[in-house]
């Protein structure tokens, strides 16, 4: 039996994206449905998605911010309502919405989440890599993963990757509440958190592919809020991860 699958996708201004992409995740070979997490975005993505909701009766969602609130915030909000949904979703996903995650690693990370309670989509472990162009981005993301596995110490390559699957018992144990970031940043402390709870974190290589835009859209103060962030989780959350019996 293949299990449930539930994919986030947290979008702004993505009305050219979104239906494509959602008609090829659906296409995937998998109990799969679809949620869009969208911050009232002023192209209409919501429209959008509301026209693919009508083609996939009950497939796809649409769960709309009151206002932008930041990719990681519109992806918890997310998976708390998809932890709650009846259809007890047993693998879910958060993805970028502009195909730099493309929805055909999906099976890979699917294969991996038989040994693992979360997998990460890596541009760094063999096999993975990224279409980048430009200096900017890379070494910031470079400098980032360095940084993170120095300070806090999660065995991960790549943890400011924001394409994974999760099994559904990483996030019920997530401390939501307890993370205060909102911006991209949040997929290190989510990871951090998965990991001093003892799952098994794991790599798949995936190749990201940037969308022709100049630099990262970081200001200067979330990357400083990264740095501190980054810096406090072993404080936080403890340095070691507790023990978990294998599943
Ligand atoms: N709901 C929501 N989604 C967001 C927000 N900011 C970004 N996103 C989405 O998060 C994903 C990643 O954001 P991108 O804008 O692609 O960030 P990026 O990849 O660093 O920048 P690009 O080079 O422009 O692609 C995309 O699907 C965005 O639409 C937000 O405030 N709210
Ligand atoms: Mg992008």
């Amino acid at each position: 039996m293949s299990p449930r699958i539930l994919v986030v996708v947290p979008t702004y201004n993505e009305r050219d994206n979104i239906a494509p992409l959602i008609a090829e995740l659906l296409a995937l070979p998998y109990e799969l449905d679809v949620w869009v997490a969208d911050d009232g975005s002023p192209d209409g993505t919501a429209d959008a998605v509301r026209e693919a909701m009508a083609t996939h009766p009950g497939r796809v969602g649409l769960v709309e911010g009151p206002h932008k609130r930041g990719r990681g915030a519109a992806v918890i909000d997310s998976f708390r309502r998809g932890l709650a949904d009846p259809r007890r979703y047993e693998l879910l996903f958060e993805m970028d919405a502009d195909f730099s995650h493309h929805p055909r690693e999906i099976p890979k990370f699917v294969e991996k989440l038989r040994e693992c309670d979360m997998v990460i989509g890596s541009r760094y472990v063999p096999g993975g890599g990224t279409s980048e162009w430009g200096l900017a981005r890379p070494i910031l993301s470079a400098v980032a993963n360095v940084y993170v596995q120095l300070v806090a110490g999660v065995p991960i390559r790549d943890t400011t990757s924001g394409y994974r699957g999760y099994r559904r018992a990483v996030l019920e144990e997530t401390e939501f509440d307890r993370i205060k970031i909102s911006g991209y940043v949040v997929h290190g402390e989510m990871a951090y958190q998965a990991w001093v709870h003892g799952f098994r974190l794991g790599e798949v290589p995936i190749h990201f592919k940037n969308r022709a835009r100049d630099a990262s859209k970081l200001s200067l103060e979330e990357v400083y809020m990264a740095v501190l962030n980054f810096a406090l989780l072993r404080f936080r959350y403890g340095f070691r991860p507790r023990r978990r019996p294998v599943a």
